[in-house]
Formats: C-alpha cells, sequence, structure tokens
C-alpha cells in the first residue's frame, strides 16, 4: 500500500511543482493549477484491505483519503475526530460533482447576483456582503448525504465512501434572509435556487443547482458564509463564499456561490436534475426500502440523522484488562442537539451514560467519553448510540436505500481485551 502511495503522491507532487498551488493562500486571486484537476492517477483506487492512498498535494489541503481527483472528492481520516471537536481546515473533507471547476477567483472582483421575484436585483461584492449588518458565526456539522456509503450492504452505486464525509466547523457570515431582505422579495415566493461558479464539461450534463424552501430561508438559518474556522474559506471548500444549510446535508451548502434566484414555483427542469432526480430518499418514515428493492416515491433528502462514533478506538485495536480505559468520541444530529450519548461494551446487552463535553451549539459536533474498565480478555465488540433532544436514536441495524443515504447504524468497534 505505501508504495502506491509513494508513487500518487510523487507524480502529483512534479505536476505540482511548476504551478506554484502552494502560494494559494498568499496571493490576492486565488488560483487553483489546471493540473490538480486534470491528473486522474489514482482514482478509484482500493487497496485490497480496503484502505485508500493518503494524498497531501491538493491546495490547502493535508493527508486526506483520495476518492477521486477529476473533480476533487477526498475523505477525512477518522483520527481527525479525536484531536478536538473542530475539523481543520486543512483535513476537512471535499466534494465535487462536476468537473469544471473553478481554477481562478478575484475576491476583489467576485459577485453574487440576487434575482427572481425580488423588488431589486442585486450584484453584491464579497466587500459589501461583509460589511451588512448581522453578521454571525455559528459552528455546524457538514456530512454528505453519501457519507459512509460504502458499508451499505448489499453494496449499492455511488462513491464507496467511509465515514470521512463530515466535519465540524466554526463559520463565519450573513443569513440568506437579510440579503433576500435588502432586494425585497415580491409575493409568491415558493422556493430560492443556488448555483455556484462550477459548471459540467458537456451541455449534455445539467448544472449543480439546488434549492430550498422560501419558508426555510426565512427562518434565518441558511446562510452565505466566508469564514472557516477563522479564516477564508479552503479554495476546494467553496472559495470565496458558499451556502451552508445548518441540520441539512451538505448537497444543499452551494459552494462558489454567485446566483440566487427566488421563485415562485417548486424548482424543476434540466437544471433541477440534482432535486428532481438525484439526493432523494424513499418517501415514508425510514425513508428506506426492503433489500434490494426500488422505492415507489421518493422526496429530497434534508436533515441529518443522529450519528455517533467512538474516535479514540479502532477496530483492531487492543485494550487492556483490568485497567481504566477512556473511551471519547463524537456525536450530531439534524439540529435538535444531543440529550444523551451511552456506550455497551458487552455487545449491547447493558449501556453505560457517558459524559458529554462543552456544548459548541445545536448543530455542532458534541464530544463525550466515558472511563471503563474490561474484566476478561478476548474479542469484543464496542458500541455507541446517541439520542438527541427531539428522542431520534440510532438503529442496531442499518437501514437500506438504493442510494446508501441516512446511514446512522450504531456503529461496532471490534477489539481485544488482553
Ligand atoms: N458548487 C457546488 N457546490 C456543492 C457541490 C458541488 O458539486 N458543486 N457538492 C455538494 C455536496 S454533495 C457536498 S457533500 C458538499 C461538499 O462540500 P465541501 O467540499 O466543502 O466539503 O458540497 C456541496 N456543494
Ligand atoms: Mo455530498
Amino acid at each position: 500500500m505505501s508504495n502506491i502511495n509513494r508513487i500518487v503522491s510523487k507524480s502529483r507532487r512534479q505536476f505540482l511543482r511548476n504551478a506554484s498551488v502552494a502560494t494559494i493562500a498568499a496571493t490576492p486571486i486565488a488560483a487553483l493549477a489546471e493540473s490538480v484537476i486534470k491528473f486522474a492517477d489514482g482514482d478509484g483506487v482500493t487497496f485490497a484491505d480496503g484502505s485508500r492512498p493518503i494524498v497531501n498535494d491538493f491546495p490547502g489541503k493535508d493527508d486526506m483519503i483520495l476518492v477521486h481527483s477529476r473533480p476533487p472528492h477526498l475523505e477525512t481520516q477518522m483520527k481527525v475526530f479525536d484531536n478536538g471537536l473542530i475539523t481543520p481546515n486543512e483535513n476537512f473533507f471535499v466534494r465535487y460533482h462536476l468537473a469544471d471547476i473553478p481554477t481562478s477567483i478575484d475576491p476583489d472582483t467576485y459577485t453574487i447576483n440576487i434575482k427572481g421575484l425580488v423588488n431589486k436585483q442585486l450584484a453584491l461584492t464579497l466587500a459589501e456582503l461583509k460589511e451588512m449588518d448581522g453578521v454571525i458565526e455559528i459552528v455546524a456539522v457538514q456530512q454528505c448525504a453519501g457519507n459512509s456509503r460504502g458499508y451499505s450492504s448489499p453494496r449499492v452505486f455511488g462513491a464507496q465512501l467511509g465515514n470521512g464525509a463530515m466535519g465540524n466547523a466554526k463559520f463565519k457570515g450573513i443569513p440568506l434572509k437579510k440579503v433576500l431582505e435588502l432586494a425585497g422579495v415580491k409575493n409568491g415566493a415558493k422556493q430560492v435556487t443556488f448555483n455556484g461558479l462550477d459548471k459540467p464539461v458537456l451541455d449534455t450534463t445539467p448544472d449543480f443547482r439546488k434549492a430550498l424552501d422560501y419558508d426555510h430561508v426565512m427562518t434565518g438559518e441558511p446562510m452565505i458564509v466566508w469564514e472557516m474556522n477563522g479564516e477564508p474559506l479552503p479554495f476546494l471548500n467553496g472559495y470565496p463564499i458558499k451556502l451552508i444549510v445548518p441540520g441539512y446535508y451538505a448537497t444543499y451548502w452551494v459552494k462558489h456561490l454567485s446566483e440566487i434566484e427566488v421563485i415562485d414555483h417548486i424548482f424543476n427542469g434540466f437544471n433541477a436534475y440534482f432535486m428532481t432526480h438525484a439526493y432523494r430518499i424513499p418517501d415514508n418514515d425510514c425513508g428506506c426500502v426492503e433489500l434490494n428493492s426500488v422505492p415507489e416515491k421518493t422526496r429530497s433528502i434534508t436533515q441529518l440523522s443522529v450519528r455517533s462514533f467512538i474516535t479514540n478506538v479502532k477496530s483492531g485495536d487492543t485494550l487492556m484488562v483490568g485497567k481504566k480505559t477512556e473511551l471519547k468520541g463524537i456525536a450530531f444530529d439534524g439540529g435538535s442537539g444531543i440529550k444523551s450519548v451511552e456506550v455497551s461494551i458487552d455487545g449491547g446487552e447493558h449501556w453505560l451514560q457517558t459524559i458529554l463535553s462543552d456544548d459548541l451549539g445545536r448543530f455542532s459536533f458534541r464530544g463525550w467519553m466515558i472511563a471503563v474498565t474490561f474484566e476478561k480478555k478476548g474479542r469484543i465488540q464496542l458500541m455507541v448510540r446517541a439520542v438527541s433532544h427531539k428522542g431520534e436514536t440510532q438503529p442496531i441495524k442499518a437501514t437500506w436505500d438504493p442510494n446508501g443515504y441516512l446511514r446512522n447504524a450504531i456503529e461496532h468497534t471490534h477489539v481485544r481485551i488482553a
């Protein structure tokens, strides 16, 4: 494995040497080398042991799991989540759908257009956005709808993701509601649509555009943000601005946000593909169907389901018998907040209450920890489950749908006590 890693990394370095992408953060015009997006070696690489290459030569990114390189698709390693509740920018996951991604953006001339059912069309510069009244900060989990899809059994079509297509960051920006108020919305608004700078390579491919209900926007939760963890957004995470929709899957968090349109109907047509055909779940209470079956009716995926993970122990680890051992990890849900997290060290027979960490807000990762003592030697499973404030918890057995969405089964960590 390390051999292949080295080859992938080395040839990337050669491509990048001439392109000086390392200077991105320092230059006024953020530029992404063409070579990064043209270079496709290592795509789809899966090693016999199931592991994937670790790469560190995408601009602004360090030691990421490579899913694809064109367009960039990178996962965060699980160990990052053990280092703190905030996911560092250089380790934050990256996902794009379309291969024609922006490679150079000038923040001084960047504008975002607000149009459609408004009294006054706006073309706001970044500086104008940042000067608006009502700038706020929020910590929120960003999770791809396909996170953990690779664990679906039976296997489903789509990127075979582990648990690393998620992250938790502090974002700074302005509620979209404020921007719409500035434009003045006319009567009859039904949805708001979003578009970013990235484009399809062929006209026969639909653009990546998303829509939210106007009423949702007016809750003040969806925001336009320009800062992540105290720094400008990393280029690959949507520089210079993106939409964030706390509590909702990342498919709505449109990057390189350039166009907002207020419409009087439910978004449809060719460029609504990512609403009308993709990112949809079975339209029933569980959002799931019988194994290998197809739902009769679907609806757009919306809020995150409740999840929890152990971050300081992984399957295959050996832990000490008769000695106090600390287990710790993270939990999150779609915005009601985490009420409790429980751990089982006997295969689910008994559940122990953990201690929750500081609360960074209801949309954030919540940390938990517990000290346990293993009394017998042998192989056991550690399990963790969370309960949200709205009473949602995690199923013991994974539900299934043809896209591998909404996975939130209780995680099992197989360890040896010695
Ligand atoms: N412009 C644009 N925004 C986008 C996408 C995209 O392809 N283009 N993909 C969405 C999906 S499905 C995910 S998971 C997140 C990934 O965001 P990140 O790369 O900042 O982590 O971006 C969302 N926003
Ligand atoms: Mo996603």
